[in-house]
């Protein structure tokens, strides 16, 4: 395929964002190889009341292999994240391509790939428990803790 038809055909639905988990202990490059066959979704945004029923009903169309919430580590509440295994890539495109953007629980839900769930990643890694990005965050969102946590200490 030429490089004008493989630029045209590429999906920006699909494409990798800049995030990359920097406790991954790999080297970059098996990061970046691993992200590109991965079968398994980050899903974030969400709101900390989303509960694992309503992210299965949201894939009742796909079949998927595990679904691991994202959980406060010491309160051991929802966060406001999960990781969604698929069965293949196809399916796992598939979701992303329908998924990014819809809104459940009156968040608009994002989609990223991740490089393959291991124990220990649905636990929030901010200092308070909670997702590192709530804890930098100045404004109140009821949906996901109220204001960030660090101007509540
Ligand atoms: N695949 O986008 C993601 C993603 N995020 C945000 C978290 N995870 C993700 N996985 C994918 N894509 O397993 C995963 C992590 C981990 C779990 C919880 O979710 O791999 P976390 O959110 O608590 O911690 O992760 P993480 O990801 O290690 O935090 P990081 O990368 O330091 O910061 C995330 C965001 O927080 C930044 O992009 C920025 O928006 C904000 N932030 C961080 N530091 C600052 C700062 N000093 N000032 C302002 N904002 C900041």
């Amino acid at each position: 395929m030429s490089k004008d038809l493989k630029i045209l055909c590429k999906d920006p639905a699909l494409e990798l964002s800049c995030y990359r988990d920097h406790q991954f202990s790999g080297r970059k490059f098996q990061q970046e190889k691993l992200l590109k066959e991965s079968s398994t979704l980050n899903m974030g945004n969400l709101s900390f009341y989303t509960t694992e029923e309503k992210i299965h009903e949201l894939f009742s169309r796909s079949d998927i292999r595990n679904i691991f919430m994202g959980l406060d580590k010491i309160k051991k509440t929802a966060c406001g994240f999960c990781f969604v295994e698929c069965h293949n890539r196809a399916d796992a495109e598939n979701a992303m391509r329908f998924l990014t953007g819809t809104c459940l629980d009156e968040w608009i839900i994002c989609t990223d790939w991740d490089v393959g769930f291991r124990e220990g990643q649905q636990y929030g890694r901010g200092k308070s428990g909670g997702q590192v990005r709530d804890e930098f965050r100045e404004d109140f969102h009821s949906g996901r803790g109220g204001f960030g946590r660090q101007t509540q200490i």
